[in-house]
This record gives structure tokens, C-alpha cells and sequence, in this order.
């Protein structure tokens, strides 16, 4: 019995389907119907059943489903192709084997669980199941590697946009690919990519939101939170994803994936590392200076004390004031 598919006929509906139209429709059996009707309520799903009228979707599940993803999806590409799997190693893994098997521009693949999600530099990204919302996106473009490093700015500006606005709450960007609030981090960002000298085969971006998750592991309390911790509201993650792709969408094609003025400007607006001091290493020295914005290929400008400028590309930036 497909789940997923008797949910999307009765989100379609809006009204009462009677049991033996849904055996219909899917091919299966009354019984399979009331079966399937008992999973998604187990699932979360709010369905009202009524003797001679059938059932009615009240309300979508809290938890991660590709139907209800759907159901508030409203992009051209992204997320056309999306795939919601129960528990995966690292959606960006998923993702890269999807790529490397010649999956379409714009696919997603959304995960209840991770069981080795991945942050930068071999780090591990904590993904208990069901609290957070764990992704990745693949594009295809047609830009020189060179120029991918645009896309962790863009996204990272698309998704502090998407929670400013779908929560209210003061979302900055930790340059280069942490959203925070406050002085804790709310979202990491890692994007890979498979390249050849002078062409993108696809780039993979991942992004891990924490919602749900009112305790962190001991090693991470003092500088994670989640939309829970901040608002104390329980977001809808399948809302919450379908916001988050519209916004990417509508980034990256109003930039054609480039950090011009407009996208800097803004950038730096929300930079909460812009206007502090950072420290960084070149080669074994220890440099401080204060950040003063992000230049064209996503490198921190930062000023130093003989009013030089740095630009500062990879590796670790310190700031001061933020973990
Ligand atoms: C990142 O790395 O912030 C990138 C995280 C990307 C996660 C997404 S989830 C979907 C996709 N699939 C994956 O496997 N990954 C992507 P980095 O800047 O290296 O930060 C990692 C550090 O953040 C860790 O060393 C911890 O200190 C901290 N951390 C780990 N889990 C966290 C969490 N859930 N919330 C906040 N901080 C966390």
C-alpha cells in the first residue's frame, strides 16, 4: 500500500473520498484503505472517517513525507524531483551516488534520520530522527568550477531569508556556512562537488536546519539550538522544507548563481561575522582583524591593523563574541 500516494489524493480532494473511490484509485482492496488510512495516522496525519462519506485529511503530519512536501511545493526545479527516505548515511552521499548515476538538475533528497551526516573537514553532523530537517540539492550548471563558490553564500543567504520570514525570529549568517541566532548555530551548510578540469559534473549542497530538538549532545549544547529552543513552537518540517527550496529557487535564479552587488549587499546586511573581529591562520601565523564584508568569490575581506585587506577563502575563522 503506498502511503504516500493515498495522502496526496486526499490533500488533492480537500473533502470526504468514500473508502471504495480510494480502493479504486489505487488498486487495492477496502481493507488496504483503512490500513493505509491507520499508517498515516500513526504517521501524525489528522483524517476524520465518517460511515457513507469516507475520509478527510484534517491535518498533515509533523513528521517528514514526500506527499506533504508536495503539498506545499510550489518551485519549477528544485525539489520537482524529491525523494524522503526514512534513514539514509548522509543525504549528501545519497545525493553524490544519485549525481553520479546521471540524476536531473534540481533533484532533492530529504532524510527522517542520518546515521553519519557530515559537516566540513570530516566533522560529524548530529541528526537524531524526526527533530530536524536534513537535505541536499543537485545542480547541474553550467558555470567553471572556479565559480562554485558562490553557491554556499547563495544558499546560505536563501535559507536565513526563508527562516527570518517563515519564523520571525533575527536570523544571521556566520560566514562561511552556519546560520545562527544569537551566539548558537541553527543550520550548517556543506556543499561538495564532482568537477573536472574545466567542467561542473554536479555540485551537491546540504543543509541541515535543527527544528524540533530541545536537547543537544553535551560537546555541542552550549553553541546549537533549534527553532523549538528559540520560539518554543513546533514548525512543520514539510512546510518548513517547501518554504526553504522556494527561496533557493528564487536566489539562485535571480542571481544566475553570482555574488553581484545586490546579493553582497544583502549578504552583508545579515553577516553577523561583518563589523567583528575574527582571527585566522595563514600558514602557521595567527592573524586578527575585523571582517568587512565578503568579496565576489565568497572570500571574508577582512581589514587589518595596518589597514591592509585580507581575503580570507577556507579554513577556520574565529570570531570573537560568537562560538
Ligand atoms: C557544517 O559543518 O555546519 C555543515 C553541516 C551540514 C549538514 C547537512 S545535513 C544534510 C546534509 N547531509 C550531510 O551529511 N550533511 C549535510 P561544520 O561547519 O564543519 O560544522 C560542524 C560542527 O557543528 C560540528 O563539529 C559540531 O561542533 C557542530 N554541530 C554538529 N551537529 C550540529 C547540530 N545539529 N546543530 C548545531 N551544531 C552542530
Amino acid at each position: 500500500m503506498d502511503t504516500d500516494k493515498l495522502l496526496e489524493i486526499l490533500i488533492s480532494s480537500g473533502d470526504y473520498v468514500s473508502g471504495q473511490a480510494l480502493a479504486q484509485q489505487l488498486g487495492v482492496s477496502r481493507q488496504a484503505v483503512w490500513k493505509g488510512v491507520g499508517a498515516l495516522r500513526d504517521n501524525g496525519c489528522e483524517i476524520a472517517s465518517v460511515t457513507n462519506r469516507g475520509y478527510m485529511l484534517k491535518s498533515l503530519p509533523q513528521t517528514l513525507s514526500e506527499a506533504a512536501v508536495r503539498a506545499s511545493l510550489n518551485t519549477g526545479l528544485l525539489g520537482k524531483n524529491l525523494i524522503v527516505l526514512d534513514s539514509v548515511d548522509s543525504t549528501n552521499n545519497v545525493l553524490k551516488r544519485m549525481g553520479a548515476e546521471g540524476c536531473p538538475s534540481g533533484t532533492t533528497v530529504a532524510a527522517r534520520e542520518q546515521t553519519c551526516g557530515k559537516g566540513r573537514l570530516g566533522r560529524k553532523w548530529e541528526s537524531t530522527r524526526d527533530d530536524n530537517l536534513y537535505f541536499s540539492l543537485l545542480l547541474r550548471p553550467t558555470f567553471a568550477p572556479a565559480e562554485a563558490s558562490a553557491v554556499t553564500p547563495l544558499a546560505g543567504l536563501a535559507v536565513c531569508k526563508a527562516l527570518r520570514e517563515f519564523t520571525g525570529l533575527d536570523c544571521r549568517i556566520k560566514w562561511p556556512n552556519d546560520i545562527i541566532v544569537g551566539k548558537k548555530k541553527l543550520v550548517g551548510i556543506l556543499t561538495e562537488m564532482s568537477a573536472e578540469f574545466d567542467r561542473v559534473e554536479y555540485i551537491v549542497t546540504g543543509i541541515g536546519i535543527n527544528v524540533d530538538q530541545a536537547l543537544f549532545p553535551e560537546n555541542i549544547a552550549y553553541k546549537a539550538t533549534s527553532l523549538l529552543l528559540e520560539t518554543g513552537r513546533h514548525y512543520n518540517k514539510n512546510k518548513l522544507l517547501a518554504a526553504v527550496l522556494k527561496k533557493l529557487e528564487e536566489e539562485f535564479s535571480e542571481s544566475g548563481m553570482k555574488l553581484d552587488s545586490r546579493v553582497l549587499d544583502e549578504y552583508g546586511d545579515l553577516c553577523a561575522t561583518v563589523g567583528r573581529s575574527v582571527t585566522f591562520t595563514r600558514g602557521t601565523r595567527r592573524i586578527s582583524g575585523i571582517a568587512v564584508g565578503v568579496d565576489r568569490g565568497g572570500s571574508l575581506k577582512v581589514m587589518l591593523s595596518d589597514g591592509s585587506l585580507c581575503l580570507v577563502s577556507a579554513g577556520e575563522v574565529t570570531v570573537q563574541g560568537i562560538y
